[in-house]
């Protein structure tokens, strides 16, 4: 009964409103677990289907911190294993998630806008809670359509 009563306050406390402290033991939880990505500049990954290149050329903050964060993002056709041509005008959803608590980044949507050939800005990414975060991008370039998972550890 006493375990089951805790279980049930650390549940409640886990996502708590802006009145909670920010949980700094699920920020190093994550770190120790090596679920997140190491951010370089330049962090590249291939999508799910070997269609397309992304290139996470920068991120403000960097490593990608609380709250509000804006990335630049390269992203070429893919072939074979080799980079192709930038894919240009691509129809892109970005969404961040938290898998451990079962919530996204709250009322804000991810900004998208294309800078250069390939080259895009993403804004109001709002990774709202120390911890463990996926950020999904799925894109769209003419036929070809390809996904890709960054996941980063988010200090308090
Ligand atoms: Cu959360």
């Amino acid at each position: 009964m006493r375990l089951v009563l805790a279980l049930a306050i650390v549940a409640a406390t886990a996502c708590g409103s802006g009145t909670t402290p920010p949980d700094a033991d699920e920020a190093l939880a994550c770190m120790t677990s090596g679920r997140g990505d190491a951010y370089v500049a330049g962090l590249e990954r291939t999508g799910r289907s070997g269609l397309l290149d992304f290139k996470l050329l920068s991120a403000t903050p960097a490593p990608p911190g609380r709250f509000l964060n804006a990335w630049t993002l390269q992203i070429n056709t893919m072939s074979s294993g080799v980079v192709g041509a930038p894919a240009t005008g691509a129809a892109m959803t970005v969404t961040p998630y938290m898998p451990d608590h079962q919530h996204g980044a709250g009322a804000y949507i991810v900004q998208i806008k294309e800078t250069a050939d390939g080259k895009y800005e993403l804004s109001e990414i709002n990774l709202s809670m120390p911890g463990y975060w996926e950020v999904t991008i799925d894109a769209q370039a003419g036929a070809v359509h390809d996904t890709v998972v960054y996941r980063f550890c988010i200090q308090a």
